[in-house]
């Protein structure tokens, strides 16, 4: 049996609530709860999990989820009746509102908890963070980036990670939003447009009449008047189909050690949305666990307080290895770990894949094509560079 010891000095916590996974948005919706049950199954397999503080955290109040959320749309979600599956085309509920009901956000049995515990868990991570119980806490159960103030949007009905940010604020001057999900994080970029004690930060897909949810260029940077302190706040970078590991890391570590250095953040929330791997079921770049990895590991490396957010990710046994590699980096592990996933495990015995770390012919057979030209990325940088001189030091 493998066991981890805890790091001497520096506390990660993970906070999970195991009936998250127990709900279903319906047969061939693409979004997976239980991805939440093998990754904590992957994470155990390895025994990480006696190198952690580990909480089972209360779902979220009312209150707490009004913090962001509007009353009117919260009371909605609390009471309506769930949608009868499969999805009766010829007859849609009249009463249904906050673009809830339809095939991104359907009305499924038990909406409510799940919502409440998502929010829940990264509430009770960002607490962590503010009373320095946690130097990283874990919330693989939140990061639902695209939940808007009064309404649902792109399987995301509460914005957990704007509920924590808001929590965060509470204590820290400044709080960095870094979003590593293959779709723009439009809903706490949103939130934040009019301050500048948060900094949003999102690589994505960017392909506005075709890839969802269409927002996120270059020069979409927040409102620019002059009485807007949030101004300049929101920096985008987006991207092309099949962006590699190198070219990524690259851009990644660039634009972050200067947003770091001008922007001087006293926490971090990082979104490791999973559907920006090689072989997503809607994801179009070629990441492997490695280099998506390693952007977890530079923010570590910062050593600011940090809260680390799930998000997308559609083929569920990488979501899996995904999130229990970067909880590896979280605790200090993933260069001691075998990438030999441990024997007489339900994970492997499932799956019959013995890897943590697959190579991106094993994931993919053929990797999609790179259409990310270096030209284009340092457009990027430079573009970054001259919005950050805006931010005042
Ligand atoms: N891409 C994509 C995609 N696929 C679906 C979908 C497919 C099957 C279903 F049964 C239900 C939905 N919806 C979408 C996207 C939303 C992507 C949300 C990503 C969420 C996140 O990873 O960032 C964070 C958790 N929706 C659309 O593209 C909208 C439509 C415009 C086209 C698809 N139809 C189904 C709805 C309208
Ligand atoms: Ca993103
Ligand atoms: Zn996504």
């Amino acid at each position: 049996e493998y066991r981890i010891t805890k790091p001497q000095g520096y506390n990660v916590s993970f906070h999970y609530n195991p009936a998250m996974e127990k709900h279903h948005f319906g047969q061939t919706h693409p979004m997976k709860p239980w991805r939440l049950t093998l990754t904590k199954s992957l994470v155990n397999a390895y025994g990480m999990n006696y190198a952690m503080d580990n909480y089972h955290p209360r779902a979220a109040t009312f209150d707490e989820l009004t913090t962001f959320h509007t009353k009117d749309y919260i009371d909605f979600l609390a009471t309506v009746a769930p949608q009868p599956t499969p999805l009766d085309v010829d007859n849609p509920n009249p009463d249904l509102k906050f673009n809830l009901g339809g095939s991104d956000c359907p009305l499924f049995e038990g909406l409510y908890n799940y919502c409440s515990m998502s929010g829940g868990a990264s509430l009770d991570a960002a607490r962590k963070i503010c009373n320095k119980q946690s130097d990283i806490a874990i919330a693989w159960g939140g990061g639902l980036h695209h939940a808007k103030k009064t309404e649902a949007s792109g399987f995301c009905y509460v914005n957990d990670i704007v509920i924590a940010i808001l929590q965060l604020l509470r204590v820290h001057a400044r709080v960095l939003y870094i979003d590593i999900d293959v779709h723009h994080g439009d809903g706490v970029e949103e939130a934040f447009l009019s301050t500048d004690r948060v900094m949003t930060v999102s690589f994505h897909k960017y392909d506005p009449q075709v890839f969802f949810p269409g927002t996120g260029a270059l020069e979409d940077n927040g409102p620019k008047n002059e009485l807007n302190p949030g101004a300049h706040h929101a920096i985008n970078v987006p991207l092309n189909d099949g962006i590699t590991d190198e070219q990524y890391e690259w851009l990644f570590q660039t634009i972050i050690s200067q947003v770091v250095a001008k922007f001087r953040p006293e926490a971090i929330a990082l979104q490791c949305g999973a559907d920006s791997l090689a072989g997503d079921r809607l994801g179009k770049f070629n990441l492997l666990v490695e280099g998506h990895g390693a952007c977890v590991e530079y923010c570590k490396k910062l050593g600011i307080p940090m809260i680390m957010f799930g998000g997308g990710g559609y083929t569920p046994r990488n979501v899996a290895r995904a999130w229990a590699y970067e909880t590896a980096i979280a605790i200090g592990q993933h260069k001691n770990i075998p990438s030999e996933i441990p024997e007489h495990t339900s994970w492997r015995d499932r799956f019959r894949q013995t890897t943590l770390l697959p190579s991106i012919e094993e994931i993919l057979g053929e990797p999609r094509t790179n259409k990310n030209t270096p030209k284009k990325l340092q457009d990027i940088v430079q573009h970054v560079s001259e919005q950050l001189r805006f931010v005042e030091q």
